[in-house]
């Protein structure tokens, strides 16, 4: 059985709400490395990476890319540590951290290989740029930035311009995307299974299709998992909730389908913002999912 490394990157750097900083702490005591050592698994808390506090800087020059500078350190910091980590044998688990984060984590897996599939858990595409963005997030940003679109610095990032081939990175979940974003979703390539193909095939046909895509010919899968890819009901502490989600069900469904691939490497957990939350659901929904994916079953 391969052993976990959780590493907590506390960022709120990649949007307006507060909160999703204290994201990790929030899964941390839900009881993750607990519930995964009673599964067998060896885990390893590499504790949190330094992270610059948004009142304390200016955020900045460019409305397009709020924190550039901060969010790049960050993102460097995070890449040569998820890459020391892999390069050593072990599953990375990356507690976030609004989703700006995965521009390291997913630089970390390609400094490794450059032939990751990802399935992209999300409400959202996070397949904006400097150009198409509404709000100048960068968390709305960083599959666009690890296919290559986007800021240089962000791009550059680990020092691969276009970390993933887009046949094989998939979304999943969407229900929300920017006029412009959905241009680029379209011309770069990428799989989209938005909500309505959730209701209409099923979660178990599109995670059959999805884990195809994302496995076909690659090393492994690379799951990024935004907690507002499910329905608020379920996730309510997130800062970009949106209506009409995967269930919890299908949730699992989802994560046990990953299991059973036995293709997964390397795990994001992003967007969990305790203080719109209550009682800790959200990260606790989080914790679950993660025991899901790898192997918790009921009998
Ligand atoms: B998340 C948004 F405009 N598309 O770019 C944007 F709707 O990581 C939201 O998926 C992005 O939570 C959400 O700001 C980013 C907006
Ligand atoms: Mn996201
Ligand atoms: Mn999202
Ligand atoms: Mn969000």
């Amino acid at each position: 059985m391969q052993e976990l490394r959780i590493i907590g990157v506390p960022s709120d750097l990649g949007q307006r709400r507060r909160g999703v900083d204290m994201g990790p702490s929030a899964i941390r005591y839900a009881g993750l490395s607990m519930k995964l050592e009673t599964l067998g698994y060896t885990v390893k808390d590499l504790g949190n990476i330094n992270v610059p506090t948004p009142e304390m800087q200016d955020d900045g020059a460019d409305n397009r890319l709020r924190f550039l500078r901060e969010v790049t350190e960050v993102s460097k910091e995070l890449c040569s540590i998820v890459s020391r980590v892999v390069d050593e044998g072990y599953i990375p688990i990356i507690l976030g951290g609004d989703h700006s984060i995965a521009i390291g984590s997913v630089a970390g897996m390609a400094q490794k290989s450059k032939n990751y599939g990802v399935i992209w858990f999300d409400a959202h595409g996070d397949m904006n740029t400097p150009e198409t963005t509404p709000s100048g997030n960068i968390h709305g940003m960083p599959l666009a930035i690890s296919l290559g679109y986007g800021h240089d610095d962000l791009v550059g990032i680990g020092g691969v311009k276009g970390k993933l081939k887009p046949e094989n990175v998939v979304l999943v979940g969407i229900r929300s995307i920017d006029r412009d974003e959905a241009t680029l979703i379209k011309e770069a390539g990428v799989h989209c299974y938005t909500m309505a193909e959730v209701d209409r095939l099923g979660m178990a046909q599109v995670m059959k299709e999805a884990i195809e895509i994302a496995g076909n010919g690659t090393d492994g899968i690379h799951l990024s998992l935004d907690l507002d890819a499910l329905d608020p009901m379920f996730a309510p502490g997130v800062g970009t909730p949106v209506n009409g989600g995967v269930t919890y069900r299908e949730g699992h469904l989802a994560m046990e389908m990953l299991a059973d691939s036995d293709k997964v490497v390397s795990v994001d957990v992003v967007e969990v913002n305790p203080i719109l939350d209550t009682h800790n659901q959200t990260a606790v929904m989080a914790v679950e999912l993660v025991e899901s994916l790898f192997g918790k079953t009921t009998l």
